[in-house]
């Protein structure tokens, strides 16, 4: 029989209170640019996407990931930004803590170190609120958010007709 496999990510995800606010944010960009609204219960930002793992491969996975330390730290997201190549609109910071970058930095070297390199694009820290939304001709003025983040987490994403279903699967502290 054919081994499973699961389509992983890591990611860090908002508490629910912060979540609803940066919802809110993304009904009034929904104004302007139109697309689909991400649900509040699937706000995240991306830190690695894995793609298909098989499952026999999850307990080294989760070993592996689990040994790696790495500081918690804050973020100001303060900049809404749409990418025409993928008419995402997205939430993220101009200045972002060198910590956030070298977090998915060591996760992809970790990664890579079991033989699971991480495809797509070079990391660029960013919360998609829209997707298929159009060009902006002008975006809402905002009040930044202030994120403390002191976890990260493996999420399994499972297609399903409503969209993407996100499940975490494991949650790890930063120091
Ligand atoms: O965080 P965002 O919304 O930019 O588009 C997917 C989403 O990105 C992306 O991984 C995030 C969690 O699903 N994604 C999906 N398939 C991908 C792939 N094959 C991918 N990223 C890179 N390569």
């Amino acid at each position: 029989m054919a081994e499973q496999s699961r389509r992983l990510f890591l990611a860090l995800w908002p508490e629910p209170a912060l979540a609803e606010r940066l919802h809110q944010l993304a009904g009034e960009a929904h104004r302007e640019c139109g697309g689909r609204i991400m649900r509040r219960e699937t706000l995240h930002l991306t830190l690695a996407f894995i793609g298909a793992v098989g499952e026999e491969r999850l307990p080294e996975l989760l070993t592996t990931l689990g040994r790696l330390r790495a500081p918690r730290f804050r973020m100001q997201l303060d900049v809404l930004g749409h990418w025409a190549h993928n008419h995402i609109l997205w939430l993220g910071c101009t200045d972002a803590p060198p910590a956030l970058p070298q977090l998915a930095a060591d996760i992809r070297r970790e990664l890579a170190a079991i033989g699971l390199p991480v495809s797509g694009p070079e990391f660029v820290p960013h919360m998609t609120l829209l997707r298929k939304a159009h060009v902006p001709r002008e975006l809402p003025v905002f009040e930044p958010a202030d994120w403390a983040v002191a976890e990260w987490v493996l999420v399994e994403s499972r297609m399903t007709p409503h969209g993407a279903d996100y499940q975490p699967l494991a949650t790890w502290a930063l120091d």
